[in-house]
């Protein structure tokens, strides 16, 4: 958590700062969410959040942020499940999930998304941000797309073996779930489940709000609708939609 002086939340209470479809801002959502913790939630469009993080004094320019009634911050999806205190965690795999599985499954479903105009990607990032960021993200949108791209090494090219290692990653956790049964961590849904099934939530597509509406309107590119549809009936995958109908609370 860093210190903010400066950084004043007027409603005083906790507002949770993300890029909407993001999976890492869905797990700190969701566990908000799951704790009953009454915050308000500020959607940002992709390159006009630097701004809002930047004015906050954050350490880093990546969401979820979570601008407590103090003025404080508290950055990272993990950090703010700590600061939820949801119960039921397990740091290997929270680690693995978080730094490499859920990095890799970004990285693979932008090389497709970004570079098919038709994917409707665009209005998925801009959809609920303010009128300002909306209007600067359609306008910057030829540029913003490409950075974006850039930033995340998301190259068509690269589809291939990014398939690939996505697919590494689900084997690895269909056997996971195989040892430890219908919880990663204890008897009951808790941290390690909710961060599994948030950050895979991308790929196995659960039709359960919040999800279902931030991804609405995304036409998957040709490029990566066979393997969505082979993926999808994975135990991993039938897994998270399962949880998902199970766990997440309605807003
Ligand atoms: N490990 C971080 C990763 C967060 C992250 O990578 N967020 C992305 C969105 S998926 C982001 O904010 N990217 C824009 C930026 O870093 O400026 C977490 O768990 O919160």
């Amino acid at each position: 958590m860093t210190d903010a002086s400066g950084a004043e939340n007027e409603d005083c209470r906790p507002l949770l700062l993300t890029l909407p479809p993001s999976h890492y801002c869905e797990r700190a959502r969701w566990a908000l969410d799951l704790q009953g913790i009454v915050y308000d939630e500020e959607r940002l469009a992709p390159g006009t959040h630097l701004l809002r993080v930047k004015r906050l004094g954050a350490e880093a320019t990546s969401l979820p942020l979570l601008l407590l009634e103090d003025g404080s911050l508290c950055q990272g999806s993990d950090r703010i499940l700590d600061w939820v205190g949801l119960p039921g965690g397990d740091p290997e795999i929270e680690r693995r999930l978080e730094q490499e599985t859920a990095p890799l499954i970004r990285q693979c479903l932008y090389a497709g998304l970004l570079s098919d105009p038709r994917s409707g990607i665009r209005d998925v990032l801009l959809r609920g941000t303010s009128k300002r960021d909306a209007t600067i993200g359609r306008l910057t949108w030829p540029l913003l797309r490409r950075i974006m791209a850039a930033g995340m090494n998301a190259r068509p090219r690269l589809l291939p073996d990014l398939i690939a290692q996505v697919e590494h990653e689900l084997d690895w956790f269909d056997r996971l779930l195989a040892e430890r049964g219908a919880h990663l961590a204890g008897r009951e849904f808790g941290r390690a489940d909710l961060t599994a099934a948030s950050l895979l939530a991308p790929v196995a597509l659960p039709q359960v709000e919040p999800v279902k509406s931030l991804s609405a309107g995304i036409r998957w590119p040709r490029s990566l609708a066979p393997f969505l549809a082979r993926w999808s009936d994975r135990p991993s995958l039938k897994w998270v939609r399962h949880v998902y109908e199970a766990h997440r609370v309605p807003l």
